[in-house]
């Protein structure tokens, strides 16, 4: 794709992720939805399966995928990845530091989504958000973001493919803000 098409067509930005990590959240705090830092997490209903809305994004028109984690879009997203992950421009994947039990998953999950970015929108930007990274949060000995780190960096390394991440968190709503080039 040259550089003429990309600028006539919208930035498709992809927001992923296993279930309760705070995907939904974390674009309610890109919309305004939520624009103060609430007392505690706020309440959510898990998306079901894909919802798309539109944000501005450096500046420009930017079509926002949210891919509903929860086990069984996870899997129709993977058997179906033409249908899904053509044209991405924006890849964030977040994951959540607070869940132990679902950390194995998570990576296999990732796994996954990076075979199929590699294959179809080989060229996106992709940035994790290692997410509740809460000021009252101890980071323990269980260091979950060290510990997907080292299980998915050397597939990252191999394949050559750039990345950067972030901590983030709705109790400091300037983290995520910065993670999507906004304000500071
Ligand atoms: N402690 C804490 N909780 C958070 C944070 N962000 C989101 N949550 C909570 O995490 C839960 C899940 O949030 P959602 O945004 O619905 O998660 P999701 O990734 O969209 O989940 P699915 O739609 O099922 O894929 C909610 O109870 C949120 O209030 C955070 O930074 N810290
Ligand atoms: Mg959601």
């Amino acid at each position: 794709m040259n550089i003429t098409e990309n600028e006539e067509q919208p930035i498709k930005l992809v927001i992923m992720g296993m279930e309760n990590a705070g995907k939904t959240t974390i674009l309610d705090v890109l919309t305004g939805n939520i624009n103060e830092t609430p007392n505690r997490p706020p309440s959510m209903n898990p998306t079901k399966g894909i919802e798309r809305s539109a944000i501005l994004f450096f500046q420009k028109e930017t079509k926002v995928w949210d891919f509903g984690g929860q086990e069984t879009y996870r899997n129709e997203y993977l058997a179906n990845p033409k249908k899904y992950f053509y044209s991405i421009s924006f890849f964030y994947y977040v994951v959540d530091i607070q869940d132990y039990y679902r950390l194995p998953q998570s990576v296999m999950y990732f796994r996954g989504v990076f075979n199929m970015i590699i294959n179809h929108s080989p060229d996106a930007k992709i940035i994790f958000l290692f997410h509740k990274n809460d000021p009252d949060y101890v980071a323990n000995e269980r260091n979950l973001k060290g510990k997907f780190l080292e299980k998915i960096e050397p597939s990252l390394k191999a394949a050559n493919i750039p990345y950067t991440m972030y901590d983030t968190t709705i109790y400091d709503l300037s983290s995520i803000k910065i993670a999507f080039g906004l304000d500071s």
